[in-house]
């Protein structure tokens, strides 16, 4: 099998973004399957395109994309993607949107291709902060997320795919006043291989 795993780029005046961190910390190779890793543009327009491109040219069996979400306090696999568009800051491009939809005509929201449960349990087990998050905000992540659960949904019926959003990392709060949860980079990379085992288990569970 082949999967795609993404991280975004820094954005509002971070010099590191942990999802990235992460993704290149895993092992190109995870139980024999190949982990293809990309560095998302935090661009509301770049970003579809360039995972469309992705899919399109390496055709993987499933797809996870990740990215920060400042505040959160556990590793979240997100339940669903909305069709809004709609920033309290521009994204890295200068673009901002209020109250757009992320495809016109496309449905409200999208549910998850991911065992996120599954995943949950996996990571609750292992002594990890994990819950299901029932909403991934409506910037940059919701946008990428919601393009792939639209891009499988019309396209691609196989593959399987979601998001996943990850706290802070510990050397981002450092210098901040406010007190934030943060993970060490090397926990959130860890967190997000659990992840991957339990999406390949359900993808062979689902084979058999
Ligand atoms: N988090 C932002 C965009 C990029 C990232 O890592 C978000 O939650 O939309």
């Amino acid at each position: 099998m082949r999967i795609i795993v993404t991280g975004f780029a820094p954005f509002g005046g971070e010099t590191v973004n942990p999802s990235y961190e992460a993704v290149k910390l895993l092992p190109d190779i995870i139980e024999g399957h190949q982990i293809i890793k990309l560095e998302m543009p935090v661009s509301y327009d770049v970003c579809p395109a360039l995972l469309e491109w992705m899919v399109a040219h390496y055709r993987p069996d499933a797809v996870v994309c990740l990215g920060q979400a400042s505040g959160r306090t556990a590793i979240t696999p997100e339940y669903v993607a909305i069709n809004l568009k709609h920033g309290s800051i521009p994204d890295n491009s200068g673009v901002r949107y209020a109250d757009q939809p992320v495809i016109p005509d496309g449905p409200a929201a999208y549910f998850t291709k991911l065992p996120v449960r599954r995943m949950v349990a996996a990571l609750q087990a292992a002594g990890l902060p994990g819950f299901v998050s029932y909403s991934a905000g409506t910037f940059v992540c919701n946008c990428l997320s919601y393009h792939l659960l639209h891009m499988i949904d019309t396209k691609y019926p196989t593959v399987k795919g979601g998001f996943i959003h990850v706290p802070y990392s510990t050397e981002q709060v450092k210098n901040k006043c406010l007190k934030m949860f943060a993970m060490e980079t090397e926990e959130i990379a860890k967190a997000v291989s659990i992840c991957l085992h339990t999406l390949i288990e359900s993808m062979r569970d689902a084979s058999q």
